[in-house]
């Protein structure tokens, strides 16, 4: 049977697998269907627990959450989605399965789901696409949801800001502590875990992270544990666990996780506004008259850039906005 996406927003708040991996098909793909199935959903999101993990490639992390989820799933009774966005410089190209195959050990689990996302077309991109997608799951009663990015691009570090809680996965001997430190990375950290513990340098790295945090100590009340794990031996695991429940019950005090989403939200609405208007400008620029007639006097020097810029704004903007939505 086909699944319209009537069908597929009615089912997918029961909890139905199926209509919910089509709904993230729906948001990855973007466009207007993409926009109906997230406005039809929306009252029904932002009730997960957000974690972000990002490090560089192969530091563990799908190794790492996929011990987490097994922590999770023991020690109460939540429903776990997992989105992994496909790491897109080349050298990491393999992760893709190597994830799926990683994490297999949960497929027959009905409260866990993980998803592969991919840049399948969203004229937005990943970044734009994820929080469609995490709203999905939270739509179909997802309490917990892991997103884990390569912490290399503009885009995945966008992603993994965008989570409640974020996690920064290094690990001994790679020199990738000092580079985080450097980039300044490490602000985005709400937790820090060296995997790999068994190998040499460990406990090394994790003093020079704890360093570098004393230093760049902030006024928020929050001291970013610094965990050791080995995520293949489940390791270390249930504290970093403890420390992101942790993490989550700091922010709900004082009302800090609304102040945090609310930057959130500012941050997702300027990305989306962006991203209508290239969109829209492109079409302008190539089927509307009125913009052509407006090329012609540049070209012609009867009018200046300036000026035609803010004409072709108006009609970029004019076309989006549905009367419902105007402000008077
Ligand atoms: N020695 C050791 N190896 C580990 C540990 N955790 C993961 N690995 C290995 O490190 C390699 C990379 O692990 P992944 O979990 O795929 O790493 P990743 O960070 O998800 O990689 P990308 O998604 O490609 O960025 C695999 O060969 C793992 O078996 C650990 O705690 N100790
Ligand atoms: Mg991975």
């Amino acid at each position: 049977m086909k699944l319209t996406l009537e069908g597929i927003s009615k089912d997918i708040l029961t909890g139905d697998r199926r209509s919910l991996a089509r709904a993230l098909s729906v948001v990855e793909d973007g466009g207007p269907a993409a926009a109906w199935l997230v406005r039809k959903l929306y009252g029904h999101s932002g009730t997960a627990h957000l974690i972000g993990v990002t490090g560089s490639p192969g530091v563990g992390k799908s190794t790492l959450v996929d011990a987490l989820i097994a922590e999770i799933r023991r020690t109460g009774d939540l429903k776990v989605g997992v989105l992994a966005v496909d790491p897109s410089s080349p050298f990491t190209g393999g992760a893709i399965l190597g994830d799926r195959i990683r994490m297999q050990t949960h497929t027959l689990d009905k409260k866990v789901f993980i998803r592969s996302m991919a840049n399948r077309g969203h004229s937005g991109g990943t970044a734009l696409a994820t929080y469609d997608a995490v709203r999905m799951l939270e739509a179909s009663g997802y309490d917990i949801v892991i997103i884990e990015t390569v912490g290399v691009g503009q885009s995945e570090l966008a992603i993994a800001k965008t989570a409640d809680t974020t996690v920064l996965v290094l690990m001994p001997g790679s020199g990738d502590d000092v580079q985080a430190i450097k980039s300044g990375i490490m602000e985005i950290g709400d937790l820090f875990v060296v995997n790999k513990g068994d190998l040499p340098g460990a406990q090394k790295t994790a003093s020079e992270i704890m360093q570098s945090l004393e230093l760049s100590k902030n006024e928020s009340g929050w001291h970013a544990p610094v965990d050791i794990t080995n995520a293949e031996v489940n390791e270390g695991i249930s504290e970093v666990w403890q420390h992101i429940r942790d993490h989550r019950d700091y922010l709900e005090k004082a009302g800090r996780l609304k102040a945090r989403r609310r930057l959130k939200m500012e941050a997702e609405l300027a990305e989306l506004v962006a991203d209508i208007a290239r969109s829209n400008l492109q079409s302008s620029l190539e089927h509307s008259r009125q913009v052509q007639d407006l090329v012609t006097k540049l070209v012609d020097h009867e009018v200046d850039p300036h000026s035609a810029a803010e004409a072709v704004i108006q009609e970029i903007f004019s076309k989006t906005l549905p009367p419902d939505l105007c402000v008077k």
